[in-house]
């Protein structure tokens, strides 16, 4: 029996890639800013409408350096439910995390809960898209401006989403993607940094390079944070199948909506409004009145060879090296708690063929 895992990279027909490559061993131009990852940049920022995009090696590397670019420094307020490279960037900058709980619809940060967490060392925010649901941009930016805070918003789920009609990675101060296999848009490893002006991007691209302005310059000790011509030649490729890969991955997400909606105990996600989706997976929530646990039914998914994954449970903050924080405590986080306890994400990828998804719902209704 095959295995379905939740998750699976879309790759464009390999003779496609071939003459890229031919490309690369003819200039002998492998990294450091050549020219395809100088046409990806392009090609990506208008894709996504947005300013400036500087690529990353990966989307861990872009968090980092989005908190260097910033000088963020003490402490700065972020979600427990996400993947934990979102903390693990703060502990990297020598920043305390200050978990705040989420809101039980959006998932994300909840904005009611962030006022009585910020303290005299509060410099930023950092919130999540999770799922690429938006945030409440408004309210988060509304308590920034009020306390001088800056934004850097997560968006590793959230590749062109479009908010109220306009790209979602135009708030905040910067916001950074993931180009994982395991992402909508994927580059093999990948990421990225999205930015306002062209001096933050020129900022941004010295700190990506150990910090070197010029061939003598080294303005701040930068990281190794460069994008490979093989892979942004792949992200050049990938781009041309991007929107069908979204369009098939909306079908499968109709599907499951459809083949579920009368199963008692199983919730699936609401739709946020005003969100033009990009579909980055698929979580239900296993409630009390389903006839088993999420952890049975994740357990009987995998006897059938159908891997979901319980994204995002452990919290971060039951992580050992968060669980000392005083904000780490569950009775400060009791909605994430919950809901981690409860989500299960189904496979949700543009390969994934109908039988196989109707024997996903099947399994699933059978309970
Ligand atoms: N912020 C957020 C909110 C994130 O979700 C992430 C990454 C980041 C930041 C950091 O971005 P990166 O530095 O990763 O660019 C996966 C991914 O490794 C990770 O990128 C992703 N989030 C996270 C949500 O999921 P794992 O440990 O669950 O991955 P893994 O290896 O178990 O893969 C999941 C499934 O995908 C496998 O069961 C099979 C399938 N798969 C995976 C790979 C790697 C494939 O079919 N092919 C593959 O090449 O973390």
């Amino acid at each position: 029996m095959k295995s379905i895992f939740v998750t699976q990279p879309y790759l464009p027909p390999l003779a496609e890639f071939l003459p890229y490559l031919e490309q690369i061993w003819e200039s002998k131009w492998l990294t450091n800013g050549g020219p395809f990852h100088q046409e990806l940049e392009e090609k990506l920022a208008d894709y996504l409408d947005v300013e400036h995009l500087a690529l990353f090696a990966n989307g861990t590397l872009a968090l980092v350096t989005a908190l260097q670019t910033l000088r963020i420094t003490g402490e700065v307020i972020t979600t427990p439910y996400s993947f934990v490279a979102t903390a693990h960037s703060l502990l990297w900058n020598g920043i305390k995390p200050v978990f705040v709980d989420i809101h039980p619809e959006t998932f994300n940060l909840d904005p009611e809960k962030i006022e009585s967490a910020i303290t005299p060392q509060t410099t930023a925010i950092l919130p999540v898209h999770v799922y690429g649901i938006p945030c409440n941009v408004e309210k988060i930016q509304k308590i920034a401006d009020t306390y001088g805070l800056k934004i850097i918003y997560d968006a590793a789920h959230a590749f062109g989403v479009k908010y109220k009609s306009e790209s979602l990675l135009k708030h905040g101060d910067l916001s950074i993607l993931s180009f994982h296999a395991t992402k909508v848009f994927n580059t093999f490893e990948g990421g990225a940094i999205v930015c306002p002006d062209a001096k933050t991007k020129q900022r941004i691209d010295y700190l990506k390079n150990f910090g070197f302005a010029d061939e003598v310059t080294v303005m701040a000790p930068g990281i190794n944070g460069k994008m490979s011509e093989v892979n942004a030649a792949f992200g050049l490729q990938q781009l041309k199948y991007v929107d069908a890969a979204i369009a098939r991955r909306g079908e499968i997400d109709a599907l499951y909506r459809e083949g579920l909606s009368d199963v008692k105990g199983i919730s699936c996600l609401s739709e946020p409004n005003d969100t033009s989706r990009t579909f980055s997976s698929f979580p239900v929530l296993v409630r009390n009145n389903y006839t088993l646990g999420r952890d049975e039914l994740y357990d009987k998914l995998k006897k059938h060879n159908i891997y979901a994954r319980r994204y995002f449970y452990p919290l971060i903050s039951d992580m050992p090296m968060y669980r000392g924080l005083p904000s780490a405590s569950q009775a400060n986080l009791p909605v994430a708690g919950s809901l981690s306890q409860q989500v299960l994400c189904l496979p949700i990828f543009p390969d994934l063929v109908a039988d196989d998804q109707s024997h996903i719902i099947d399994i699933v209704r059978e309970g």
